[in-house]
This record gives structure tokens, C-alpha cells and sequence, in this order.
């Protein structure tokens, strides 16, 4: 009688939740608890070499995982989220797993520290490090799922299932709501009305730095309170009734199409932040003992005791099974197969091993039709008919659509590109394949790798190389890796397309070049057409492969009469390090890229004069490259000058230097000569520019010198 009228007092608090869910809660939250404990002890033992927690995060992350769908939305998660992933269906042991690196770990096969979430059949995306990456490719993601939701044109392209109603839910500290990318991800989530849920897990520090220096007011959602159309909850996250209420209200919202969540949830951080961390040197006692009181491994069990929904042995039974689990799993993870120690492990993954697009299934014939047409025009042509061929070839970036206002283009011919090269693509494919992104370049990356996730095939745009620099997190940590730090389990084929390079008097801001910053990361693809053919075989190539590619367009050869082609048809492309023989000769090897090559052939022309043959190398894609081709030509000339835009030192010649002398110095008659950029700034001067970048008498007066050792 007495546990009858405790029940009912209990019922408006239940958030229609059963006993059942309630007691799965209930484990869900000290299961999480129990192997954070279980992974500390590896840690200590030095059988796991890494260890950061979720204590005090779990209710609300239990709560999260009950309330959504696992396995059909989609989740970006954060090192604190483990009751989250447990309430998805990861078990203990295999976060354990991870945790001594075992090449069984779903999130990893062992490439990646515990507690950085993933596994494909929930959706759980393979989680990175940085704090606030993870909003954007949420963002994107849910900009994926909405173009499905509302184009049958996308919806049918993209493979797998699509539940049509699914929403992403994407986690995060208070701390990281400092960095720019969650202000840019909160953006584009309300000015594109997106099913995304933003929870942000607020223990007030982020490691010693409490919120009163990350957060106007202390508060996330007080600050956030004038986005519109923004649904705010703020919860007790301590309390896993409260919270999956919420929860599910922001879930709901966000499905029902009615745009984005943000639920504002208080946390605590019984743990430090980390075991490298020790919070008693930052917070008083007093401080953590009051927090204490609210953890809710505490305070849950006992509110159900209290409140007659479970007795003391159910609590006490839940707990011993648990404890026996995570046992079990701890001991058979201790036993498990580490990935073999062999290179070939270390860089599986690096690229699809599925599409490889140095192979000759990329090596399609052209069929020529029309007249010769600029490099620009070619690039526009093959976008144009990628479109037409696969609907999942989403183009957006700053000004690329024509009009994003659609009324306006009956009147107007449309911008297309500040250099045109997306001209007209709007107007034949529609608004949701080419359009405007916020002038924000983190915000295109990080949208890229959530799109290319989701299935989509995202070719967006970078205005200029010069201002791709807030995206560099994404690329290096993200867009690069996403495959290799899941265990090819998810990946982000795309294309990102940038113009680069000077000869323009575009001063510093649009002259640069910086490719090697680029092919220094593993995972990307860097491609550089010298002219219009190239451009158009490779980006066909760029975009039909798995991987992610960086396609680099020259400014100054995009109008170039001398580069220009004829189409060469829907179907020409070339494949990925075949470096082009664009110019045969005996005494001196000039390897080259991009609008080097033309000036090259120039040097060459007054070369020949003096009786040098230079063979001339055009690398067309510099990761990879063709080293092939340029030992061939080396050992044949025995001479070779690697001329390069950039800035010469540390530049890509030097790379390609230092393996001509590694492999090749036996065949060598003279050393290897760089032309290149001086190490400065590109001037806007016409008489500094010159001086600045690498001109053809440069390269003459090298190849001279090689040639003449
Ligand atoms: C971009 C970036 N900067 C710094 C770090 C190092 N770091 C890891 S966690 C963390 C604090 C994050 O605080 P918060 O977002 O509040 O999450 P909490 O740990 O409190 O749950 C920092 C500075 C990082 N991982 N990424
Ligand atoms: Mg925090």
C-alpha cells in the first residue's frame, strides 16, 4: 500500500519513463562509473596509457542515449560522453578494448586514446581531440539529413538507410563553447533550421579554467538566448528524470522540423579532469564537497529507493551484475590481439583501400568536342556534369551559387564564383547542390567531413589558399584522419576546391602558396593541374574517388589561352601521380607543378639556344607523385632543378631533393637545384613581385648552371 502511493507520488516525475527504464538508467550510470574505476586501475598498472573520465556526466549522458535512437540518428560525442555510448549499445569491454589499444576496438582498431567515442552501427561518429570540431561536422551532417529529408533527387543518391526522420545529437564542454567553431556551427544550425540537438554537459571548469572566464555571465545558455529559431532547455544534469525529459523534448523538436535544440545541462566533475590533473590545487574542498552531494551514483539509487520504485536488493543486484561485467570484460580485454607491429598496419587506412585513384580504372580516353575552352571553363564544365551524373555532388562555399535569393535569377545572369567557376551550377542543379555557405572558412571544412559522413559527395569551395587557414584544424585533425582514427569504419570523401599562386599583383592575401602544408599531412589527396585538361580529368578524378582532395587552381593560368582544350567529355579522366613528359630532352631534368611548368617550357625554349635540352616533368597531382617518373628522367640526365612557386625553404623541392640524393645520387652529375620564391612575403609592386617569385630567367640560369656542373 505503502509503495502504491509512493508510486504515485513518483508519477509526474517519471517523464513517462517504467520501472524497467528507470532501472536501465540506473545501470547505465553505474556501469559508466564502474568502468572509468575499472580503466583507472588500468591505468595505473600501466596496461592502459591513457585514462579520462565521465564521472559526474552520466546521468545526463544516460538520459541523452535513452531518449534518442541509436542506430538511426547520428552522434558526435566528447571524451566525457561514456554512459552515452554505453546507452547506444557500446559495452564495457569494448571501451575497454580501446583502452589497451586492442586492433578488435570498434571505435579504432587501436589507433586512437579511450574515451574518443565510435562505432558504426550506432552512428556513434569516430570522435577526434580537439575540444570543438565535432559541432561543425555535426552541423553538416544534419544539413545532410535535411536535403534528404526535402530532395528525393539527394535522398535516393545517398547509400544506406535513411530513416527520414533522424537528427544528430552533438555533445560538448562548457569550455568548448569558447572556440569559434561552436559559435559557427550554432549559426549555421539556426540560419538553416537544422534537426540537430546541441547538448553542452557544463561541470563549470574546463581543466582549472572555471566558466566565469570562457562564458559571458557564466552561462551558455543565457548567452546563446538570441538565436532564433533556437529551442533552450537548461537542466539539472545531475538528475536522470529531468534530463531525459529534456532530452527528449529537444529530440522531438528537432525531428519534428521544427530546427535546432540546444539543451543546457548542469554537471559535476567528481574525478579532476583527468588523471594528469589534480583538482585540489585549483578548487577548494569545500567546493568539491558540495558538488559531491549532487553525483548522481549517489543520489539516483537512493531517490528510487525513497520513492518505492526499486528496493534495496534490486539496486544492490544491478550493481553485482554490473560489477561482474565489467570484470569479465577487463579480464578478456586484457587477453586480447594487439594490431600487428608492421608498417603495412601503421598506414592501412591512410586512403581508401576500396577506390585507389592512381589506378588505371582512372585512366579513361577523352573525346574531344568543341573548340579549345579556358582552364576556368573546363573546371565549370566537369562540375556542371558531375552534378548531373550524381546527385550526391553537393557545391557550396563563399559566393559560389548564383543568386541565393532564388526569385532574383529570372533577372539576373548570376555571380557564380568570385572567379566564375561555379557559374550557372545553381541554375541547372538547384539551390540544395550549389549554394552559399556563411563567409566562415572552419565552418565549410567542418561541413564537408559532416556531409561527406552522411553519405553526400561535398566539392566545396575556398575562395583563396590565403584565407583557408581557420579551416587548418579541420583539415589536419579531422578531414585528413577521420578514416585512418576509425579503422575505416567512417569516412569523408570530398573535394575541396582553392585557388592558389600569384603573377596576378595580388599582393600577400592573394598570392600564396602553401601547398606543402598540405601534402605534409597524411590522408589527403593535393592536386595541381597546369592547364585546362588536366584540371578537368583530374577533378573528375578528384571527385569520383574516396578520399579526401585538396584541387588547387591556379589564378593565373585560369585564363591562359595557352592551356586551353577542347571538353574532353563526361567521362575523361586522369589518374592521381602520373606526372606529365611535357618536353624531352638529354642534359637537365625540370621537375615542376602548376604555372612553373609553362615558364619552364619558356626557359627551355632559350635553353635550347644554348645548345641545353631540358625534359621538362609536370607533376599534375604532388601527393602522391610520381617519383617513377622523375627517377626516370633523373638517371637519364643525370641533372635535375625541382622549381616550385613556393617559398624555397622548406618547400616540396626540398622533399623531392633530398629523395633524388637518397635514392638516386649514384646517378647524379651534379647537386640538386631548387628555383623557387624567396623566403618573404608576395608584394603588391609589379618590380617586387618579379623579384619575389620564381621568374624564367631564374630557371634558365639553374638549369644553366645544373646543366653545366
Ligand atoms: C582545441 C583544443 N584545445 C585544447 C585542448 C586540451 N583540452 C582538452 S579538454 C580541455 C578542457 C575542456 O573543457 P570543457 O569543454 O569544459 O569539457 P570538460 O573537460 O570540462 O568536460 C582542454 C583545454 C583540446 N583537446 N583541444
Ligand atoms: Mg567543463
Amino acid at each position: 500500500m505503502q509503495k502504491r502511493r509512493a508510486k504515485e507520488a513518483l508519477e509526474p516525475d517519471t517523464a513517462g519513463l517504467s520501472k524497467g527504464d528507470l532501472l536501465k538508467l540506473y545501470r547505465l550510470i553505474y556501469a559508466s562509473r564502474r568502468t572509468d574505476d575499472r580503466e583507472i586501475v588500468l591505468k595505473r598498472q600501466n596496461k592502459a596509457y591513457f585514462q579520462i573520465n565521465g564521472a559526474g556526466h552520466e546521468a545526463i549522458c544516460a538520459a541523452a542515449g535513452l531518449a534518442a535512437r541509436s542506430g538511426r540518428d547520428w552522434f558526435y560525442t566528447y571524451y566525457r560522453d561514456r554512459a552515452l555510448a554505453l546507452a547506444l549499445g557500446v559495452t564495457p569491454y569494448e571501451m575497454l578494448l580501446q583502452a589497451v589499444g586492442a586492433i578488435d576496438d570498434p571505435a579504432s582498431a587501436g589507433r586512437q586514446m579511450p574515451a574518443h567515442w565510435g562505432h558504426a552501427a550506432y552512428r556513434l561518429v569516430s570522435a577526434s581531440s580537439p575540444i570543438a570540431t565535432q559541432y561543425l561536422q555535426a552541423v553538416g551532417c544534419a544539413e545532410g539529413i535535411r536535403k534528404m529529408r526535402e530532395h528525393e533527387d539527394v535522398r535516393r543518391a545517398v547509400k544506406g538507410e535513411f530513416s527520414g526522420d533522424e537528427v544528430v545529437l552533438c555533445t560538448g564542454g562548457d569550455g568548448s563553447t569558447s572556440e569559434g567553431e561552436f559559435w559557427e556551427a550554432l549559426t549555421t544550425a539556426c540560419v538553416m533550421e537544422l534537426p540537430i540537438v546541441f547538448l553542452i554537459e557544463d561541470n563549470e571548469y574546463a581543466i582549472s579554467v572555471p566558466r566565469e572566464v570562457q562564458t559571458p555571465c557564466s552561462s551558455i545558455s543565457k548567452t546563446v538566448a538570441s538565436f532564433r529559431p533556437l529551442l533552450l532547455l537548461e537542466v539539472d544534469g545531475c538528475d536522470p528524470v529531468a534530463s531525459y525529459r529534456v532530452m527528449r523534448e529537444a529530440l522531438a523538436h528537432a525531428r519534428a522540423g521544427r530546427g535546432p535544440a540546444l539543451v543546457h545541462a548542469h554537471c559535476i566533475r567528481p574525478y579532476s579532469h583527468s588523471m594528469s590533473d589534480d583538482q585540489r590545487l585549483y578548487r577548494p574542498a569545500s567546493e568539491i564537497d558540495e558538488e559531491n552531494a549532487k553525483d548522481p551514483v549517489v543520489t539516483f539509487p537512493r531517490r528510487l529507493v525513497e520513492e518505492g520504485v526499486a528496493g534495496e536488493e534490486e539496486i544492490e543486484a544491478i550493481r553485482k551484475d554490473v560489477d561482474r561485467e565489467i570484470e569479465e570484460a577487463a579480464e578478456r580485454a586484457l587477453a586480447a590481439r594487439w594490431p600487428e607491429k608492421t608498417r603495412a598496419e601503421a598506414e592501412k587506412f591512410v586512403f581508401s583501400p576500396d577506390v585507389d585513384p592512381t589506378s588505371s580504372a582512372f585512366a579513361t580516353e577523352p573525346a574531344f568536342e568543341g573548340e579549345p575552352r579556358t582552364m576556368i571553363d573546363l573546371i565549370n564544365q566537369t562540375l556542371l556534369d558531375e552534378m548531373a551524373r550524381d546527385a550526391r555532388v553537393v557545391v557550396f562555399g563563399e559566393d559560389v551559387a548564383d543568386a541565393t535569393r532564388e526569385a532574383a535569377l529570372a533577372e539576373v545572369k548570376g555571380k557564380g564564383g568570385v572567379f566564375k567557376a561555379t557559374h550557372g551550377l545553381q541554375r541547372a542543379h538547384g539551390g540544395h547542390r550549389c549554394y552559399n555557405s556563411a563567409l566562415a572558412e572552419a565552418n565549410i571544412l567542418g561541413r564537408t567531413v559532416g556531409l561527406a559522413t552522411r553519405g553526400l559527395k561535398p566539392v566545396a569551395e575556398i575562395q583563396f589558399i590565403d584565407y583557408i587557414w581557420p579551416a587548418y584544424e579541420q583539415i589536419r585533425n579531422e578531414w585528413s584522419v577521420l578514416r585512418w582514427r576509425s579503422g575505416n569504419t567512417f569516412s569523408c570523401g570530398s573535394v575541396v576546391r582553392t585557388t592558389i599562386g600569384g603573377y596576378i599583383r595580388g599582393a600577400l592575401c592573394h598570392s600564396q602558396s602553401g601547398e606543402v602544408l598540405f601534402t605534409h599531412i597524411p590522408g589527403i589527396r593535393v592536386v595541381y593541374p597546369s592547364n585546362a585538361l588536366d584540371a578537368c580529368g583530374l577533378l573528375r578524378t578528384s571527385i569520383r574517388c574516396d578520399d579526401p582532395v585538396l584541387y588547387l587552381e591556379h589564378k593565373h593560368l585560369y585564363r591562359q589561352t595557352y592551356n586551353r582544350s577542347p571538353y574532353p567529355g563526361k567521362e575523361f579522366m586522369i589518374p592521381f601521380g602520373k606526372a606529365a613528359l611535357v618536353r624531352e630532352g638529354a642534359h637537365v631534368t625540370i621537375v615542376t607543378y602548376g604555372a612553373l611548368v609553362e615558364r619552364s617550357l619558356r626557359a627551355a625554349k632559350q635553353l635550347a639556344e644554348e645548345g641545353i635540352e631540358a625534359e621538362i616533368l609536370d607533376l599534375r597531382t604532388i601527393q602522391p607523385y610520381d617519383w617513377e617518373a622523375i627517377a626516370t628522367s633523373a638517371t637519364k640526365t643525370s641533372r635535375v632543378v625541382v622549381a616550385y612557386e613556393d617559398n624555397r625553404s622548406w618547400g616540396y623541392g626540398a622533399e623531392i631533393a633530398a629523395r633524388i640524393s637518397d635514392e638516386l645520387f649514384r646517378d647524379l652529375d651534379a647537386p640538386v637545384r631548387r628555383v623557387a620564391a624567396l623566403d618573404t612575403f608576395v608584394a603588391y609592386n609589379p618590380d617586387l613581385e618579379d623579384v619575389i617569385l620564381p621568374q624564367v630567367e631564374d630557371l634558365v640560369a639553374a638549369a644553366r648552371d645544373v646543366a653545366t656542373y
